[in-house]
């Protein structure tokens, strides 16, 4: 199997690129200078004709939104052990929270993450960060008070679900300060040596072909 991540540093593609390093098989990634406007290059469009990252391809076949990416990836490496197996009943917390990151949780942070720290000073909405902080509050409240007393969202098993939640939580910064838990969730997930290698721009998972499936 020949996986291609399609990546911009900084964006949704960390989310994969994280996981695929947390799974350990081999991959390339082709570098898509969002910045410069590689996402509007015809090359690119053919893979993603909404010029944004990430798309996978594997062998012939390309997908899309990073969600979906880290779900397949997940279950077609199910032995790597990063989600539980599908007669597991800890499945349906791993669902709720995969779920639960792209549906209700993304988008606040994601206007934060913009109006704070992308977007050149003259294009960002002052009044943006508060009123998204404020509508984010109870679901940050409800992160905060699951992972109360766990290293993970599943207790000890890291999986998928965390690299979902924890990489839109990273987006926030110091608007966390009032979620000491989750400030702590977000440093233990900093310290893991695949999402060190994963922001590491020159890294690339070295791993025989043997291992891919
Ligand atoms: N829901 C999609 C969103 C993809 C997306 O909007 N990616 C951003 C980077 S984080 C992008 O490529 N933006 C450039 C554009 O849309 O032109 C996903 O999770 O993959």
């Amino acid at each position: 199997m020949d996986i291609t991540l399609y990546y911009t540093p900084q964006t949704r593609s960390v989310r994969p690129r994280w996981l695929l390093e947390e799974l350990g098989v081999p991959y390339q990634l082709e570098h898509i200078d969002l910045y410069a406007g590689g996402g509007e290059s015809e090359a690119y469009k053919a893979i993603n004709p909404l010029g944004a990252v990430p798309a996978l391809k594997v062998d012939d076949d390309v997908m899309l939104e990073s969600g979906a990416i880290c779900h397949w990836l997940t279950d077609i490496f199910i032995d790597k052990g990063m989600a539980p197996h599908i007669d597991d009943r800890s499945r349906m917390a791993y669902e709720q929270w995969m779920m639960f990151s792209q549906a209700t949780l993304e988008m606040q942070p994601w206007l934060i993450f913009l109006h704070s720290r992308v977007l050149p000073e003259s294009q960002r909405v002052e009044a943006i960060v508060p009123w998204a902080l404020r509508y984010n509050r109870r679901f940050l409240k409800m992160l905060n008070d699951e992972l109360t007393g766990k290293n993970f969202l599943l207790g000890d098993q890291f999986t998928t679900a965390d690299i979902m939640v924890g990489s839109t939580l990273m987006w926030l910064a110091e608007a966390l300060n009032k979620y000491p838990d989750l400030i702590d969730y977000v440093q233990r997930l900093k310290q893991r040596p695949a999402y060190i290698r994963a922001i590491n721009e020159d890294t690339v998972m070295e791993t025989s072909r043997e291992e891919t499936v």
